[in-house]
């Protein structure tokens, strides 16, 4: 038998070792992130020699937001009806509806904004939401918050969007405003925000990172509204952006076609542009083929940019090879997995453009990515584009990344941790096999920047050979995520910011 000091002595051995091999593995990573962070801090910023103007369109909300997890009333209830969810469960008309869509988003970590056309229940939720102490209001939509962005980033900006009077206070000094008179009777749309961090549980459901969803009942936004009070002596700038066409989706229509005329109408005001201005597209989170369709035939074929997440490239790729949609995509996906993806969205898209170029003049190459991930910022740029500094974009939107999901300016090193790893393939074995890019692995730390540059030819169809720069930087993860409604805006402004 062994003495009982003999286990004592062992197992507090072990402990101790636990605990020295913990702390030495908390300073390696401590030291790790501090590096990273002051090659980040040493890249983000820009000297421009004039300012310039960016278009934003369209739309803004009042986005109310609550915990999840402390909002929601948990019910065995959810376990069947869970179960039952297929694929085609968008359409939310039901309470039971809305829960289970939250769940299965919540439960894969992916984030969600979904149309209600029962007005009822949307109200009563906000209701709820008002009083719940967990609650706060904010402007909100993709254009509002991106055009808050863009002006703190130092460049002139115009938003379309309509507002109550009382919607404009909200507004940061320093956006101009297209003209809008509100009527007496106009209320400003809501999107009730639902926040969750990683490892909340609801029920047996545990969320895999930090998220949001969002749940609304438009009644401006999805027919772009302020597109017409966009005036065509006011389009004049170096920038256009398109957002928040996501709040097309599901929304019932008053006539079919309808929503193919607003795009299309979207589609006349980029091509009214002058070539000079460049023009960017904000995807989001669609769910209706068609809606996506018509996004590949009304907005994509003019973009010269476009800003996505690890779910929205996994989607417009899965449109664009087989016409399908895929819902959620892994929450953390691997860098070489992204390139990929990339790429071939790259080289679909610019196909297009090729081969459409001489009958339709007005179509413009896919000259940027930016994707953005929990793990790291990734942007491609065509060489001998228009978009400068592409480096200094990623390094400020990683920057953003944190700052805004953490909600500190400063970058506490002790409140991030980084997931992407030292070194990482540019390409998955098996995919290089068939494409032209042969894989090569980057090393992060030898590199002596956190940033990670470096440049490719795609081959985009047998006559076309096209030069990219691609580069990727890591992102501090926040620790403890304080907001992510709003994040993907933030961190595509500024990176865009600094591109012009
Ligand atoms: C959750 O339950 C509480 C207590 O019964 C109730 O007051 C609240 O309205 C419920 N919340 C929701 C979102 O249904
Ligand atoms: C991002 O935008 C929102 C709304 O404009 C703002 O509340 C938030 O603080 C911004 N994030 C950062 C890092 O400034």
């Amino acid at each position: 038998m062994i003495p009982f000091f003999k286990y004592f002595t062992i197992s507090s051995f072990i402990a101790l070792f636990a605990i020295i091999f913990q702390a030495y593995f908390e300073s390696g990573q401590l030291q790790e992130v501090t590096e990273v962070l002051s090659s980040l801090m040493k890249l983000e910023n820009v000297n421009r020699k004039s300012i310039p103007k960016v278009i934003i369109g369209y739309g803004s909300c009042s986005d109310l937001t609550v915990r999840a997890v402390d909002f929601l009333n948990y019910s065995e209830n959810f376990k069947e009806s869970f179960s039952q969810r297929d694929q085609n469960d968008d359409e939310i008309n039901t309470f039971d509806d809305f829960m289970k869509s939250f769940l299965y988003y919540f439960s894969k970590g992916a984030a969600a904004e979904r149309y209600t056309p029962n007005k009822e229940m949307f109200l009563n939720l906000v209701n709820i939401a008002k009083k719940h102490e967990s609650h706060r209001w904010e402007l909100g939509g993709n254009a509002a918050v991106m055009g808050t962005r863009f002006l703190i980033e130092k460049t002139e900006v115009l938003l379309a969007a309509t507002m109550s009077d009382k919607q404009k206070t909200h507004l940061i000094n320093g956006i101009d405003l297209v003209d809008f008179k509100p009527t007496k009777d106009f209320v400003d749309d809501i999107h009730l925000i639902l926040e969750y961090k990683t490892g909340e549980r609801f029920g047996e459901h545990v969320a895999p990172r930090a998220n949001r969803y969002i749940i609304h009942s438009d009644a401006n936004n999805p027919l772009i509204i302020s597109l017409e009070l966009l005036k065509p002596n006011a389009l004049k700038g170096d920038l256009f952006v398109v957002s928040g066409l996501q709040m097309m989706d599901n929304y019932p229509f008053s006539s079919p076609t309808l929503r193919s005329e607003r795009l299309e109408a979207v589609k006349n005001q980029i091509i009214s542009l002058d070539k000079k201005t460049l023009t960017h597209f904000e995807m989001a989170s669609f769910v209706e083929i068609e809606l996506l369709n018509d996004l590949t035939k009304y907005i994509l074929p003019y973009s010269d940019s476009i800003g996505l997440n690890e779910q929205e490239i996994d989607n417009l790729l899965h449109v664009l090879e087989s016409g399908k949609i895929s819902l959620v995509a892994n929450s953390n996906p691997r860098v070489a997995t992204t390139l990929d993806q990339m790429r071939k969205v790259f080289k679909i898209l610019n196909r297009n453009y090729f081969a459409n170029r001489d009958t339709d003049k007005n179509v413009r190459m896919l000259s940027r990515i930016h994707i953005h991930t929990l793990a790291f910022q990734l942007i491609l740029n065509v060489k001998d584009s228009k978009w400068k500094n592409i480096k200094t974009a990623a390094a400020k939107s990683s920057l953003i990344a944190h700052r805004h999901v953490c909600q500190t300016s400063y970058v506490n090193p002790d409140n991030a941790i980084l997931v992407l790893d030292d070194s990482f393939s540019t390409s998955i074995e098996e995919n290089a096999k068939t494409d032209d890019v042969r894989p090569k692995r980057i090393d992060v730390k030898k590199s002596g920047s956190a940033i990670s540059c470096w440049i490719e030819k795609l081959k985009v169809d047998e006559k076309n050979l096209v030069e990219v720069k691609i580069c990727v930087a890591p992102v501090l993860v926040c620790r403890e995520a304080k907001k992510t409604v709003g994040a993907g805006d933030n961190i595509s402004a500024s990176g865009l910011a600094m591109q012009i």
